[in-house]
């Protein structure tokens, strides 16, 4: 089949014309489209029977960025690589993501599981929905993937084999672009902010501490491939489905174009970051200042499992590996810390990126007034120095997090 463009009425026929539909999913009568499309990058359709219970999700690549259209191209082989890493997410964290039905290369599409119930995170957390298995679900999910996929796991030959099949050019210079170089230097880039912000970013960008540490930051991403990452772990790319009596959601990590070979301290972040750019925000969004006290401290509390239940995850696998070397204690204490220091540095940036830079996130855009996104604004910029510059003398998650909090614990309004 040659590539083509799906849109609500061809998706349905395209559904209809693949063998996996009947075969897999007894999709057999009158089916109906709808288009979900929520990220940046690429359009989705629920596909669903018109007198039935059963939908599948629709997601194809585009040659270009869909918010940005034609200006901005883009290949389309960011489908290949969300394939390729949702099945082995699949296989590492069976129930954390959406199961994946087929991969079409030819027409850039992914058909998986539709989450009809569910909903992104991000919006019902900025609202102050409590998950309470937020960070325990996703740090078991990054401990469960990134060991699945790294030296310890798979022996250094077939992690070598598996490299080559993640070789994921155009995103990760996306990535190095909007993460590590733009919001740090001069133009020409895509930065986007506040002018009110102006003087903060000239200072921090006047920060020559700052830009050495980002510079190595950067490196690192583009050097270091301990394991598969998700590649753009924020609280859009996470799921869940309606809360129970105790607060536990199916939580599901959707969106895995970025996957590459890169330093495990990216994914845990860039998480840990989106958590608390949602904290932050809550002087503006929470009602009072108690809730704002409450809702930081349930996100405070969220962040803390999540490394937590990464970092004994991870350990326990490591007591399991076959080599010996893996299993000695000094070398597992040396590799957790230098991923929770790669942590601190990579949610630094994103706190910057996300104020000052091309892609913002809605905890602080939707803001109102100005002068609350301003002052939002400061504090991100703030953290995310204090994150970056002091990545080095972060030995323990105590030493993250009172950086991380510094300025937030008062629940000020
Ligand atoms: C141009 S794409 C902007 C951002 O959207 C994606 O979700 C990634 O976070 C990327 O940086
Ligand atoms: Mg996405």
């Amino acid at each position: 089949m040659e590539y083509r463009i799906l849109d609500l009425n061809s998706v349905v026929a395209y559904v209809r014309s693949r063998p996996e539909a009947a075969a897999l999913l007894g999709l057999a009568g009158p089916l109906e489209a709808q288009e979900i499309s929520d990220g940046n990058l690429n359009p989705v359709f629920r596909v669903f029977e018109t007198h039935g219970p059963r939908s599948v999700l629709v997601k194809q690549g585009l040659p270009y960025l869909r918010v940005a259209g034609a200006a901005w191209p883009l290949s389309r082989e960011r489908a290949d690589f969300e394939a390729r890493s949702l099945t082995r997410q699949h296989a590492a964290a069976p129930g954390r993501v959406p199961r994946p039905y087929w991969h079409d290369h030819a027409m850039a599409v992914n058909v998986m599981e539709d989450l009809r119930g569910h909903a992104v995170i991000r919006s019902p957390l900025i609202n102050g929905t409590r998950l309470e298995n937020l960070g325990e679900t996703i740090g078991a999910f990054l401990a469960a993937t990134l060991y699945a996929s790294s030296d310890f796991a798979l022996g250094s030959t077939a992690k070598r084999r598996l490299v080559t099949q993640f070789q994921n050019v155009e995103l990760c210079d996306l990535t190095e672009a909007l993460i590590l170089t733009e919001p740090f230097g001069p133009p020409p880039n895509r930065n986007n902010f506040l002018p009110g912000l102006q003087a903060d970013l000239a200072d921090l960008q006047a920060d020559v501490e700052l830009r050495s540490a980002v510079a190595a930051l950067k490196h690192r991403f583009m050097t270091c491939g301990q394991a598969l990452l998700h590649g753009d772990l924020h609280t859009g790319s996470v799921m869940g489905g309606a809360p129970d009596a105790r607060g536990h959601s199916d939580l599901r990590v959707i969106d895995s174009e970025f996957a590459f070979f890169g330093p495990m301290g990216f994914d845990v972040g860039l998480f840990l970051a989106n958590l608390l750019l949602c904290a932050v925000s809550q002087a503006g969004h929470a009602p009072d200042p108690v809730a704002c006290q409450h809702r930081r401290a349930y996100l405070k509390w969220q962040m803390r499992t999540c490394w937590t239940t990464f970092e004994g995850g991870f350990r326990r696998q490591l007591e399991g590996a076959a080599s010996p070397s893996w299993r000695e204690p000094g070398f597992q204490d040396d590799l957790l810390r230098s991923v929770l220091r790669d942590a601190s540095g990579y949610a630094g940036c994103e706190l910057i990126r996300r104020t000052v830079g091309f892609a913002h996130v809605p905890d602080y855009d939707s803001l109102e007034p100005e002068a609350a996104r301003l002052a939002a604004g400061r504090q991100n910029l703030s953290l995310g120095r204090a994150l970056i510059l002091g990545a080095g003398g972060t030995h323990t998650y105590d030493d993250f997090e009172r950086r991380a909090w510094t300025g937030l614990d008062g629940g000020e309004h």
